[in-house]
Parts: structure tokens; sequence; C-alpha cells
């Protein structure tokens, strides 16, 4: 589904009112949605973006937190918990195999749409996402409604935020195109909660999906938005040694390499066995209502992350169109004019040759001077030659830029987006209307640059801007947060 140049401007008048009036003391946001506008038409002058989108529409203007883990880890238990409300089916058998978007509405019930509902709404984090599940999805054309779906709750707990509910993970046994999801709601994330299970706390077979949920958490530059749960602590009160159950999961994390991070022991008191041993219960009991509290501490912080992610994604990707798009397209034109010059060259030159040694050895000009005589046939001559020589010409250049289209293409395979991006400016740039010489790419001059280096700019005084109201960005580190050693 696409959008219309005006819509698109009717949707970012909406996110910007909404913004300010979510936020009326605090117009950053509402600020940079200006800002990702003015970037916005750079990106319609070089060809990078099509007039029916945005760069403000690739951003979550929601926070967003995901629920992630293992199976029946109590995720789903966690967040009815938190809503106070039964919204999502629990139990021990797996029960969920969808992602599920939830988020607030006034409406007294809750209400559950199909993911068309989020891939159709630039607003949501999973806007368009079913392209790029189409191109991956194994059993060819599968519906987004397959994966996601959305429910709404008049909690108001999530008023203005989005929590996000996810199958059991099990890395061995997951579509390609489920890990593709999760990959990209970790992204997307401002908090991503990691749930155990205390009940299994370092099973081997778990080990794939331990490192696949943890490596993609380690050597992140937001590895701080990752909170490791270990769920189902009331379980282990029965051992005789329930700290080993600790240590044991703890070993396992290690194991797939995260050193350091911060992780929680909590257990559901609604659902939980009761513990027997008045000191062990108060033990847990303590130790749980701590942990809880720096979860759920994190949980609000999220705005505030929130807003430095958006501002930090305008100025990333003010960034990467001066240093990586212009660059790279730079690079591009040089080797498309090159080759033209080139193959311009040879083909003019071996067309010489020929028309050469064709005069030397017939008598063509005589024949065909019966037929024309004089000087209009110069002209028609000369007028053929020069259509056929310019029909040769933008032959080749057309050739030669759908060549550097296809290796680019072929090299960014991966990453769809910014491909496409690229090769729309590359046709834009290359256009039969536009010199061949202009070192520069279409759209790209003095006061391009200039915006860009203003957006980048105000990027940085709306991070200072952040920093005043809040002295503690990153969030709470939490005493209770113990960091793990190996
Ligand atoms: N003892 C105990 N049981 C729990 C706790 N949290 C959840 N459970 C139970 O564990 C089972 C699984 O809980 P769910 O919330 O469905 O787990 P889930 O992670 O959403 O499971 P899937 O969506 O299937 O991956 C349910 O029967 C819950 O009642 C807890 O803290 N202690
Ligand atoms: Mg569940």
């Amino acid at each position: 589904m696409s959008y219309s140049s005006t819509q698109i401007n009717k949707l970012l008048n909406s996110l910007e009112k909404h913004l300010a009036d979510e936020h009326p003391d605090n117009p950053i946001l509402a600020k940079a949605v200006k800002s990702f506008r003015k970037m916005d038409y750079i990106g319609y002058s070089m060809g990078l973006l099509s007039r029916d989108e945005s760069y403000a529409t690739c951003v979550t203007w929601w926070p967003m937190i995901a629920v992630l883990g293992t199976f029946s880890a109590g995720k789903s238990t966690f967040i009815n918990t938190h809503l106070g409300l039964k919204l999502q089916r629990t139990g021990n058998q797996a029960v969920d195999d969808k992602f599920t978007v939830i988020c607030y509405s006034r409406h007294n019930q809750a209400k559950t749409l199909p993911g068309v509902a989020l891939d159709a709404d630039p607003r949501f984090p999973f806007f368009h996402i079913s392209k790029s599940i189409e191109e991956i999805s194994e059993a060819g054309q599968e519906r987004i409604d397959a994966y996601l779906q959305l429910k709404t709750c008049p909690s108001e707990k999530i008023r203005g935020k989005i929590l996000i509910d996810s199958p059991g993970f099990d890395a061995d046994s997951q579509r390609a195109s489920t890990l593709r999801l999760t990959q990209h709601i970790i992204n997307l994330s401002d908090l991503v909660l990691v749930f155990f299970d205390a009940r299994h706390p370092e099973p081997k077979a778990m080990q794939d999906t331990l490192a696949y949920l943890v490596s993609a958490s380690v050597n992140r530059a937001d590895a701080n938005k990752f909170l490791y749960i270990l769920n189902q602590m009331d379980v282990t009160a029965q051992e005789d040694n329930p700290e080993e159950v600790v240590s044991a999961w703890q070993r396992s994390l290690a194991e797939v390499g995260l050193i350091a991070g911060r992780f929680y022991r909590i257990y559901n008191p609604d659902v939980a066995v009761p513990i027997s041993d008045p000191q062990v219960r108060e033990r847990f009991e303590k130790k749980r209502e701590e942990d809880m509290a720096d979860i759920y501490t994190r949980m609000q912080q999220i705005e505030v992350e929130r807003s430095y992610r958006i501002v930090g994604k305008l100025e990333q990707t003010a960034k990467a169109i001066k240093n990586q798009a212009m660059v790279k397209l730079v690079e591009m034109l040089g080797e498309w004019r090159n080759k033209v010059l080139l193959l311009d060259g040879v083909i003019f030159l071996t067309l010489t040759i020929f028309a050469g040694a064709a005069l030397h050895f017939t008598e063509s000009w005589d024949l065909l001077g019966a037929f024309i005589p004089g000087e209009s046939f110069s002209l028609v001559a000369l007028l053929v030659l020069l259509g056929g020589l310019g029909f040769i010409h933008f032959t080749i250049r057309r050739r030669v830029a759908n060549k550097i289209k296809k290796k680019l293409v072929q090299k960014m395979g991966s990453d769809h987006e910014t491909c496409k991006q690229y090769t729309q400016a590359f046709s834009k740039s290359t256009a039969a209307y536009r010199s061949m010489l202009f070192k520069k790419p279409a759209g790209w001059n003095e006061v391009t640059e200039q915006t860009i280096d203003e957006i980048i700019d105000e990027s940085n005084d709306y991070i200072q801007e952040l920093n005043d109201q809040f002295t503690n960005p990153s969030g709470n580190d939490g005493e209770n947060a113990q960091v793990l050693s190996s």
C-alpha cells in the first residue's frame, strides 16, 4: 500500500499534532517532525525517496517494549498482570504463534485486528513489513496476518506506548520470516525484556535460542535496552539450593557471550506456587519486589529513550545521506561515466574504421548520390548519422546504468530499503536529460549540503535539550541489577 503525497502530508500533520498534544511542554519531537520533513525534500530532489514516502515513516514514533523469550516462560502472564486485563491467552502448551502488538484504545472492550492493520499504518512499527516478509517467506505469498495481530485494550498502563508479546522462541524450528520479524522488533524496540524460565534454567536444547537472542544483543550500541529476566523463580524455592539455578542460568548466558548485562529474577504471585518456608518466602518476595520495581521503572522511562532514539535516527539519516548515499552515488556515477565514454569511444572508432573502409572499397557514395543529388544528400546523411550516433550513445548510457544498478542490488541484496533508494537516485542522476559530465548526483548542490548540515545541527540541539530535561537519560541502572561476570 502506498500513499499519495497529500496523504503523507496529512499523516505528518496529524503526527505533529498528536506529538504536540501528547507533550505540550516538550516540543522536541514535534520539532523533529519538521526536521524530517526538511530531509524529505532532499530525498525527493535526489530521487532517494519517492513523493509518496517520508523519512518520518521509517521511525516508530511510539515508544515500544518487546517481550521475547523461550516457550512458556510466562511472557503473556507478565503482560496480562501488567495490563490488569486477561488480554493474552496463557498456558503451558505453546499457545501463541503470532506476535501481538498491544496498544491503547479508549474503547471499553479489547479488540483484535489482523496484521494488515499494522502494515498499512505508518504510525506503527510494522508499516510495510509485509513486503520484506514476502521476500524471504518460504511458503510464497504468506500473509502478514499469519505473523502479526493487533490488539487494542483500554489499560491506562500502555497509553502512548506499544507492547509486543511474542510467540515462544526456538531458534531451531523458527521460520526465516519469524527470525526476521524478531530482528525487526529488536531493532525498533526501546526496551526488550528477554524472558527465561527458571524451571529449565540451562536446557541444552535452548542453547541455540539463547545464542540467538543474546548474540543479537551483545556488541550493540543499544545493549542497554535489553533486560534478561529469569521468571518463575517461585518454582526454585522448593529446591535445596535455589541459588544454583541462578548460577546455572548465568553460566548459560556467559557461554553464549553475555558477560555483562542487566538481569532480574522474578515470578508472578498470581500464578506462583506458594512458598511454605517463611524465611525463604520473605527472601524471594524481597528480591522479586526490588527487581519488579526496576523493570517497571525502565518500562516507564522508555518515553525518554524513545525521544533520544528518534532524534538519533534523524541525525543518523542525515549523515547517511551526506556520507553514504552521496559518496556511493558519486562513485557509481564515476564508474558509469568512464564506462560510457570508453564504450562510446570503442564503438565510434570501429564505426569510423568500417565507414572508411567501406568508402574506400565501394562506390556507394556515387550510387546513393544518383538518387539524392547534391547538398540535400549530405544533409540527410548527416542527420541519419547524428541520429544513429545519438541512439547508440543513449543506449550505451542506459545499458551501463542498468548493469551498475544490477551490481548494486547483488551487493546490497540484504538491505532492500537502502538499495532501493540508491537505485532510484542513480536512475534519476543518469536520466537521459541529464548531462553525463555532472560529477554530483541529481539534487545535490550547495543548498542541499547546507540543509543537511542544518539538520545535523538541529538534531544535536535536540539532544542538548533532551539532556537538559533528563539528567539520567540512559535509564536507571538499578542497584538491584547485577552485573554478570563470567
Ligand atoms: N509457577 C509459576 N508459573 C508461572 C509463572 N508465570 C507464568 N506461569 C505459568 O506458566 C505457563 C506459561 O505461561 P505463559 O504466560 O503462557 O507463557 P508464555 O511465555 O506466554 O508462553 P508462549 O506464549 O507459549 O511461549 C502458564 O501456565 C502460567 O500460568 C510464574 O511466575 N510462576
Ligand atoms: Mg504467550
